[in-house]
């Protein structure tokens, strides 16, 4: 029995050891499925805290019960280690590190490459490794394959398997979860996405399988660019409605009206999160390398990146049309999570809109029931004002930037003077009401 054979065997009857390398919003959930599945789970994570904490038979991610970690960690199918050691007595790896960016834009890929250079000091024949991380189109077959194979002196596809796969966690949603999300799988060669395929599919519902790592990388890349394309537009979309006196909002109801042929999207104070501002940015960073200009992603993203300015120019335009200036103004600014009813800052919107409104001199200050303490990019630390509604009241501004459900927009709407509400919370309320401006 050969190498694939017997590996595939292994994964079928569930005999075969898993890593899953990186334990945080991707790498727990899918330990977790692998786990419930039956195989032998072992997480590893240079945080000991995780570490600790998963051993404990405690979570950490909101999506993954306590409860299911630790009856999985009591049966023995989960286990978690800072040790890299153990990766020389397991079969499949899975990688799930974050690949943020640097200050200057570049891709950050220092998380990858630190975890590639544990791994390959445990490769052994027979072993697939999964990359899962978002990241620009070549990393698996030009970074990960010279130092996991022709370094260790194995073939790939041949005594070890490579391919990759994109994380599709959402973070907070319910209806689409690990198990039954699609899960895109492409091999450096075919036997790697064989074996691959063959390992996921053990777990998960529905394996869409491609021909190499690079249209896995890329289908990627095109699903949180097509996001955030669309939401630049629908941004333009507002500046230009603005320009032209027409209510944006009711437009793209209309055009949202058409049961074909498009798709939703809606304008706010800008594009937050840690994959759609930053995923594309590794495509157009990859496409430089071949002299080509990746247009309507440098476009989308200089429109996004520009409208906490845009937003702040509207308050200040409003404010003035009140009688009243920015500077010295009371701003309270509602919701500061990236998006609604989650408690992740990471690259909010907000954090620019406080920021700049505090560098036009208003004296600012914010609420959100998910994020009770914030840092500005350059500022001092700020907490969540203690009571909302006499924060209100007192505000000359109020500006609702993140929509949350947890607010009583219309006590809100009651309580305020003024409010710019750039995510139409407030709806009908907020048309032709003369305490309201609306992006
Ligand atoms: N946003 C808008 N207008 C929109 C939609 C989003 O301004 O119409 C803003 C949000 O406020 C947020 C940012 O864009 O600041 C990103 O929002 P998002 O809805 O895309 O949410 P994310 O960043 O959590 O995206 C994730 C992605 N999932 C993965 O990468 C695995 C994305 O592919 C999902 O499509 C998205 O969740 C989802 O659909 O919820």
């Amino acid at each position: 029995m050969n190498t694939k054979t017997n590996l595939i065997k292994q994964l079928k009857e569930k005999t075969a050891r898993i890593a899953i390398l990186g334990m945080g919003y991707v790498g727990l959930p899918l330990a977790v499925v692998f786990a419930e599945a039956g195989f032998n789970v072992t997480g590893i994570d240079p945080d000991g805290r995780k570490v600790e904490a998963l051993n404990k038979g405690l979570s950490y991610i909101p999506d993954v019960p306590t409860e299911t970690v630790a009856k999985l960690v009591n049966s023995g199918h989960l286990k978690a280690t800072a040790d890299f050691s153990v990766l020389k007595d397991i079969d499949a790896a899975s990688i799930c590190v974050p690949t943020p960016l640097r200050k200057t834009g570049d891709p950050d890929m220092s998380f990858i490459l630190s975890v590639t250079e544990e791994l390959a000091k445990y490769m052994h024949p027979g072993m697939v490794v999964v990359l899962e991380s978002t990241t620009y189109p070549g990393t698996t077959r030009e970074m990960l394959l010279p130092k996991l194979g022709a370094e260790k002196g194995l073939t790939v596809g041949e005594n070890f398997f490579l391919a990759f796969s994109p994380e599709r966690v959402d973070p907070g949603r319910e209806d689409w979860t690990t198990i039954n999300t699609p899960k895109v799988m492409g091999g450096i060669t075919a036997a790697c996405g064989e074996v691959a395929a063959a390992w996921y599919s053990q777990a998960l519902k529905t394996i869409h399988s491609v021909s190499s790592a690079e249209a896995a990388e890329m289908a990627k890349l095109l699903e949180n660019t097509f996001r955030m394309i669309n939401i630049g537009l629908v941004n333009e979309m507002a500046i230009m409605c603005e320009r032209l006196g027409v209510d944006v909002w009711e437009v793209i109801e209309a055009a949202a009206s058409k049961p074909f042929g498009f798709m939703k999207f809606t304008p706010g104070p800008g594009l937050g999160g840690h994959c759609i501002p930053i995923d594309p940015l590794y495509l157009s960073w990859k496409m430089k390398t071949f002299n080509y200009n990746a247009h309507f992603i440098e476009l989308a993203s200089e429109i996004n990146t520009n409208m906490p300015r845009y937003v702040v120019n509207r308050v200040m335009e409003a404010m003035n049309e009140r009688g009243k200036v920015l500077k010295g103004a009371k701003c309270l600014v509602l919701g500061a999570a990236y998006k609604p009813d989650i408690d992740d800052i990471r690259e909010s919107p907000a954090l620019d809109v406080i920021g700049l409104l505090q560098k036009k001199g208003a004296e600012v200050s914010y609420h959100d029931p998910y994020i009770p303490h914030l840092h500005t990019h350059d500022g001092p630390e700020m907490n969540s004002v203690p009571d909302l509604m006499v924060a209100v009241r007192e505000s000359d501004c109020v500006i609702i930037v993140t929509d949350h459900k947890a607010y009583d927009y219309q006590a809100i709407l009651d309580a305020a003077k003024f409010i710019f509400d750039s995510r139409n919370a407030l709806g009908k309320a907020g048309k032709n009401n003369p305490k309201v401006v609306r992006l």
